[in-house]
């Protein structure tokens, strides 16, 4: 038994995305977070097994498994038909595990340090972000995904990260074809009408 814990236009919302793209029953649990974009807007959810309230959170079973990379990993290597990650011993592994942590570690510092206007105090942070561009320019310029003719759990994770972060992007037509490439995935469609409880049936 999966079950995701999830609030509604967050780092779970790509869990989602996942869960769609995969084709597998997973359970949503609709749960409160204390902050959102920095912002507090209430508090952990007890109901919520995530160690700091935070989402997502996955249970599959007895096991517990936050960190969205982490949890793209599991999902993948749980469902290998599907197609979306990449098996140990392929050729592939070493790619689709880079671009996850790459996300995780090296993207969204950068873009964050982009929104806080960081970029413009500190070198560094100015280097790592210019640098985290042209990589990521450069990867998708080949497309039409990252690693090239297959669409992988990294697309989702690098995608979804474009998709809320897009005014703080360079103004590059690459990242604006990407984009386009992926809202027209009936699997992204699906997971925003999943993503806030009673969403289909208010838009109906
Ligand atoms: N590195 C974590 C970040 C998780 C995270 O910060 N989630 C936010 C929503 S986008 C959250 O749950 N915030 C609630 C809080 O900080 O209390 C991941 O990728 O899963």
């Amino acid at each position: 038994m999966l079950t995701l814990f999830h609030a509604p236009q967050t780092r779970s919302s790509r869990i989602i995305w996942l869960i769609e793209e995969l084709g597998t029953d997973v359970a949503i649990e609709y749960c409160d977070i204390a902050y959102r974009n920095g912002q507090k807007i209430g508090g952990p959810d007890p109901r919520n097994p995530h160690p700091e309230g935070k989402v997502p959170a996955l249970i599959h079973d007895q096991t517990l498994i936050t960190e969205s990379a982490a949890v793209a990993l599991y999902l993948t290597d749980l469902f290998p038909d599907a197609g979306l990650g990449a098996p140990v011993g392929s050729r592939d592994r070493g790619a689709f595990l880079t671009w996850l942590s790459w996300t995780a570690g090296e993207l969204e510092p950068s873009v964050f340090s982009r929104m806080t206007g960081e970029i413009e105090r500190n070198a560094f942070a100015r280097a790592s972000y210019d640098a985290a561009m042209e990589r990521l320019i450069k990867a998708l310029a080949a497309g039409p995904w990252l690693m090239g003719d297959r669409f992988t759990a990294a697309d989702i994770m690098i995608g979804s990260t474009l998709g809320w972060a897009r005014l703080h992007l360079p103004d590059n037509p690459v990242f604006d074809a990407y984009l386009e490439r992926l809202s027209t995935r009936p699997a992204h469609r699906r997971a925003r009408d999943r993503d806030a409880p009673g969403s289909l049936a208010a838009a109906s």
